[in-house]
This record gives structure tokens, sequence and C-alpha cells, in this order.
């Protein structure tokens, strides 16, 4: 088979406090119970699974807004999971972060894109999402901290308790690609438009096919030598192929749709780095969704029907 050989590391980050509902705690186990390590060795891979991330609590920090719903545990988790990031952004390794809810990209975008900083390279997000995640701590209205990550990642103000200090290597607006939204706030919209951040919502899908969308992209990644992290929200996908998720939204992107996507990316060679997020296997049919998400990441992976022409005329 013509994949390339990566080495994969999985990190379990069971963050479960940034959603309204309960339940993406769960989420690291149900990747593994649903086959997520076989499937990437079947295909050709070597995995290591680094277990779970442990929250380190920081302490007494007061709420700036008090519509937050646990803003402490949101610093925890960004700083623990920043750090690993960083750590393994260093390396030659591929790491996937098993989530628990989107809060985690927070710091798991932002560990990587100080190791890219370090590397000399710029960091390129795909966010696959219903949502655009671009509150501030101010607009949100929720005070759900897993509709903020986003707007932290690209440097707006306000998000200085994360890390304890401002954010060193923002990830620049106009690297951003979020796919798939068809749930935007009007304080999200005005803030994505002000920055110029690329934005293909489902209508844009409809008309122009995901693929066309996609392609632009990645051509600028590869223009730019840059390292690109995939976040991949369960929401991103349509509740009746994905139940399993707190957020659904009706009119996500279909089987073929995500597929293609990932198989794109994959042919690419250009993802360093993935979220799996919002999993909440308590929702879920009989592990369908935490099945369906094991395939798309095997797809990102190099599976394929085949693998080259059955015939050369
Ligand atoms: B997810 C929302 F109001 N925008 O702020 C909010 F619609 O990580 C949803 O994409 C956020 O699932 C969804 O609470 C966050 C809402
Ligand atoms: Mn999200
Ligand atoms: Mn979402
Ligand atoms: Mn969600």
């Amino acid at each position: 088979m013509n994949v390339v050989r990566r080495e994969i590391v999985l990190v379990g980050a069971p963050v479960n406090d940034g959603a309204g509902q309960k339940g993406c705690v769960m989420g690291p186990d149900a990747y593994r119970t649903a086959g997520l390590g076989e499937t990437l060795k079947a295909l050709g891979h070597s995995v290591t699974d680094h277990g779970n991330v442990r929250l380190v609590h920081p302490g007494n920090v007061a709420p700036p807004n008090p519509v937050l719903r646990n803003y402490e545990t949101y610093i925890g988790w960004t700083r623990a999971l920043h750090a690993k990031a960083a750590d393994l952004g260093s390396s030659p390794v591929f790491p996937i972060y098993l989530g628990g809810d989107h809060s985690m990209a927070a710091g798991t975008v932002s560990g990587q894109a100080r190791a890219a900083a370090a590397q000399g390279r710029p960091l390129f997000v795909l966010w696959l999402d219903a949502h655009s995640d671009f509150h501030t701590l101010d607009s949100t209205a929720s005070g759900n901290l897993h509709g903020t990550p986003l707007a932290f990642l690209c440097g707006l103000s306000g998000f200085d308790d994360l890390l304890g200090a401002p954010l060193e290597h923002p990830v620049s607006p106009e690297n951003v690609e979020i796919m798939g939204v068809r749930s935007v706030d009007d304080a999200e919209r005005e803030m994505l438009i002000g920055l110029g951040v690329g934005v293909s919502d489902m209508r844009r899908i409809d008309e122009s096919g995901v693929g066309t969308l996609l392609t632009p992209f990645l051509d600028r990644v590869r223009e730019a030598n840059g390292l690109l992290h995939v976040s991949l929200d369960v929401d991103f996908l349509d509740p009746e192929i994905a139940p399993a998720v707190g957020t659904t939204v009706p009119g996500g992107a279909t089987f073929r749709e995500a597929h293609l996507v990932m198989e794109m990316l994959h042919d690419s060679g250009l993802v360093t780095s993935l979220d799996l997020v919002e999993l909440n296997p308590f929702l879920d049919e009989r592990g369908k969704t935490a099945r369906l998400m094991v395939d798309l990441t095997g797809s990102l992976f190099g599976r394929r029907v085949f693998d080259r022409p059955t015939r050369s005329f």
C-alpha cells in the first residue's frame, strides 16, 4: 500500500466542563473501545497511546464574566494540554488528541502553534464544525467555553488567564478555514468578517462542493510550507449519521462529504496534528458515532478502496 508510515501518538483529553452537557469525559475511552489504535495500525502506522492528560487545577481565578461556566478548569486544561502539545509538536510524531469537548483545542492548538513557531513554520488550522467557536469571554451568551477556543487561538483579547500571559504564538486568522458551519452567533459573525477568517458554510458546500472549497486552502498551506492542524468537531457531521453530540444542528456534512475531506487531507500529506472533539458517548447509538469518527480518521491516514488504477488505458 502506498501510505507514508506515520508515528502516531494518541493523547486522551477527557475534558467535560466546556460543554453544556456532560459526557465528553468518556470520549477518549470510546475511541479506544471503537478500535482507533487497531485501525491505524492496520493501515501500516505505528501507534503509541500516551494515556490521558491530567487536569492540573490552577487555584482560584475570578472569571471576567459571571456567565462563564467552569472557568478555572478551562484554564487548567489549557495549560496542561498546551504543555503536552508543545512537547509532541517538537518531535516527528503525529499527535491525535482524543476529546473531550472543544474547549480542549485552546491547549492542543496553542501548543502545536508554539512548536510550529520554534521551527519557523506557520500553523494553519482547518476547523470542521457546525459552529465557529469564535466567542470571546465577553461575547458568549451561553457561557459554555467550548464556544470560545478559536477566538483565543486567533489572539483575540481577554484570554490572558488561560496561559497566564498573552498568547505568544497566535494563529493568523487568514490561516484558519472553518468548514461546515451552520450556526453562528451575531457577535461571532462580526469578528470573523473583521479578521478575515476563512469560512465555508453549508450553503457554500452545497453550491460548490467540499472538494472545490478545500483545494485552495491546501494549496496555501503547501505554498507557505505550513503545518496543518485539523480540529474535527462531531457536529460537523449531520446528526443523522453522528448523533453522539450535545450540540446537534441539522443539515451537516454527509458521510461522503466528510470522507472526501479526510481523503483529500491524506493525499495532501500536509496534516501534522488532529483533534477529535465533542464525542459524547452517553448520547450515542450502539457506538455508531464513535465508529464513524474512527473510520474518518482511517481515511485521513490512508484508507482507500484502490491504491492504484486497475488498468492503464
Ligand atoms: B462547539 C454556541 F450559542 N455558539 O456559544 C455557544 F450556539 O464546540 C454554541 O462547536 C457553541 O460544539 C458550540 O454556546 C461549541 C451557541
Ligand atoms: Mn466546536
Ligand atoms: Mn460545534
Ligand atoms: Mn458541540
